[in-house]
């Protein structure tokens, strides 16, 4: 992904190099806008873990993404992609687990591996059973003009949601965070996808383990600045999500 090829557009580098003990001075760079809530498991990761990063904007009305160079790189077409020294990488929880393991072991990244294990079935049901719940939703809601919404689909996809997300909500009754009493990388996966569960305009249980662990984190700045921002739609047909 030769990068003077790409017309992407630097967002502003963290400058703290805290525990980032990444390859010479070259800097991680994160290909995705920052309204997707994938994109944004990986910049919340990077504000905790303060690995220095740099965004450029990619997918939605921004595109790139089907540039033959971002293809070589992500043949999915998705974001986000990331580009760490010689090393690229796709998918979100793969990342997430990638930059837990290099740059927060002991933090992010479990070192007890009954404790992993936790952080890690948290991120498969973000995943494979809470997204694929809420994704009609979702889709519905922040990727649809409201004229163009199917209320239906939308309702089901609600309901289902209401049907898996106490899972969640029993676990966390006990945990302060997914995998203990410390944030790890299985929360990091499903911030992002419960804020928009809390914030979109939708009926919800009352799940109380579940919102004490959101005001949580809510409370974290990192979060503030990384998740809880505008995932509204920008440019009809939209490109929130
Ligand atoms: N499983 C992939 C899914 C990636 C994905 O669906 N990304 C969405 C944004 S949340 C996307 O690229 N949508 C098309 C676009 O933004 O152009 C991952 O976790 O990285």
């Amino acid at each position: 992904m030769p990068r003077e090829r790409l017309d992407c557009t630097a967002q502003g580098a963290t400058e703290n190099m805290g525990l980032y003990t990444g390859r010479g001075t070259r800097m991680l760079e994160i290909w995705g806008r920052k309204n997707s809530y994938n994109v944004q498991k990986v910049l919340w990761c990077c504000e905790e873990l303060r690995i220095p990063y740099q965004r450029h904007e990619a997918g939605g009305k921004y595109g790139i993404t089907d540039q033959e160079e971002y293809l070589a790189r992500n043949p999915t077409g998705l974001v986000p992609t990331i580009v760490d020294g010689d090393f690229s990488l796709y998918e979100s929880n793969t990342i997430v687990r990638y930059l837990s393991a290099r740059y927060g072991a002991g933090i992010l990244w479990p070192e007890d591996p009954a404790e992993r294990a936790l952080a890690d079935k948290w991120m498969d049901y973000q995943l494979g059973t809470l997204f694929p719940a809420f994704r009609e939703a979702l889709i519905g809601l922040v990727r649809t003009a409201p004229e163009n919404r199917d209320p239906e689909k939308i309702a089901a996809a609600v309901r289902a949601t209401a049907g898996v997300i106490p899972i969640l909500d029993t676990h966390l009754e006990d945990n302060e965070y997914v995998a203990g009493s410390s944030l790890t990388m299985g929360d990091v996966a499903l911030g992002s996808l419960v804020y928009r569960w809390f914030e979109l305009d939708i009926d919800r249980p009352d799940l109380p383990a579940l919102r004490a662990w959101y005001e949580r984190l809510t409370e974290r700045p990192t979060y503030q600045k990384t998740v809880m921002v505008s995932f509204a739609m920008e440019d009809p047909p939209g490109a929130g999500g």
